[in-house]
């Protein structure tokens, strides 16, 4: 499989303006040194030569330890870069078109709301899927409705392909998405937001377990 599940067990998203005063680059050691196994950079404000900027930047701290960068929405700017792939909302470029511009071997991941959606996108050659959202979220308020760990669980069970769940999860409910099919956690506020980010990396990890 060309996206190893385990990379994807804690998955972060990062949301600059979250950080609690940490310097970008040490907010990304922070967070792997938690137990962060991959990271999503999602920059919705910031122009092309800034996100690419960050994506250099990003992947130059990611890549010795090891831990592989994904950036969000822009192909552009994921074929630029030394980075795992791209992850795509069903409103960004499609599928089809992305794995044109990176080839068959960079990881794509498809937001998916429900199991039609995900049947699609596994076959239209997507690596991974994000449930999202499965709980609301004040980090992204134009959301599809929540699924929960039941939709979650469905949509896992409808694809071969690994499924990480994103929205509203923290160290409290992340012990009920493995159980539901999740190989994964996605989140943003839970370490971004959080007063030491590696301690956060750590519960996030011992609660998914
Ligand atoms: N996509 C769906 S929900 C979401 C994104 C980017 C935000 C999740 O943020 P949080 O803070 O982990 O709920």
């Amino acid at each position: 499989m060309k996206c190893d599940p385990a990379l994807l067990t804690l998955y972060l998203v990062t949301d600059r303006g979250m950080l609690r005063g940490l310097e970008f680059a040490d907010f990304l050691r922070r967070a792997v040194e938690g137990g962060v196994t991959c990271v999503q950079l999602r920059e919705k404000s910031a122009g092309g030569a800034e996100f690419y900027r960050l994506a250099m930047e990003s992947a130059r701290v990611l890549e010795p330890l090891r831990v592989p960068l994904i950036v969000n929405a822009r192909v552009d700017i994921a074929a630029a870069v030394p980075c795992l792939g791209v992850h795509l909302g069903q409103h960004d470029l499609p599928l089809e078109a992305a794995r044109r511009i990176l080839g068959p071997d960079r990881v794509i991941g498809i937001s998916v709301n429900n199991v039609a959606e995900a049947i699609a996108a596994e076959q239209a050659g997507a690596d991974y899927l994000g449930v999202s959202p499965v709980y609301r979220t004040g980090t992204k308020t134009d959301t599809d409705p929540a699924v929960g760990p039941a939709g979650l669980g469905r949509i896992a069970a409808a694809v071969r392909i690994p499924v990480v769940g994103i929205g509203g999860i923290n160290a409290a409910n992340a012990a009920l998405m493995r159980p539901a099919g999740a190989a994964g956690i996605c989140v943003v506020s839970a370490i971004c937001a959080a007063a030491d980010p590696a301690a956060a990396a750590r519960a996030l990890r011992a609660a998914f377990g």
